[in-house]
């Protein structure tokens, strides 16, 4: 079993699609096991987004991902961290295939909806910036059975 971190970002909100986009993860068949919703500050932002901080298209990034309210997940699941980049298709939803999440609903390089960890590096890192320990729940829902066969998960 894999966790990923999984951000609904400021345009999702902003755009009424955080049940929409959050409903794919849920039909997927994906384990929530953390969420909260925050205003994301200008320190934490540099802090996520530590490896662009120093790129062009930063202070519009940290301009865009510090303006609404976001929310922040983890999923778990088998492969959970390809998955989830699988379904949000490419970065910028001009690119993305149709069919993913920003292929169907995003038409921007930047307002791309969801941030989704890219390795488990990442995942362990995005998810030490958002989550205390005590904050991801571990839980067996009672529909798992029908999700995966013994041995796959
Ligand atoms: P991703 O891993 O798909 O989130 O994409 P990147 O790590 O390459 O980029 C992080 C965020 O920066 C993306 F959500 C989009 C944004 N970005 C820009 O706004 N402009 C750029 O030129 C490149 C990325």
């Amino acid at each position: 079993m894999e966790r990923t971190f999984v951000m609904f970002k400021p345009d999702c909100l902003e755009r009424g699609l955080l049940g929409t986009i959050l409903a794919r993860f849920e039909q997927k068949g994906l384990r929530l096991v953390a969420m909260k919703m925050l205003r994301i500050t200008p320190e934490m932002a540099k802090q996520h987004y530590a490896e662009h901080v120093s790129k062009p298209f930063y202070p519009g990034l940290e301009e865009f991902i510090t303006a609404a309210p976001v929310v922040a997940t983890v999923f778990e699941g088998p492969e959970v961290i390809r998955v989830v980049r699988e379904m949000l298709g490419a970065t910028s939803g001009l690119k993305a295939a149709a069919g993913t999440i920003r292929g169907d609903f995003s038409a921007s390089r930047q307002m791309n909806l969801v941030h989704a960890s890219d390795s488990p590096e990442s995942a362990t890192r995005e998810i030490g910036i958002y989550f205390k320990a005590e904050e991801l729940l571990a839980w067996d829902p009672s529909l798992a059975c029908w999700l995966q066969a013994p041995g796959e998960a």
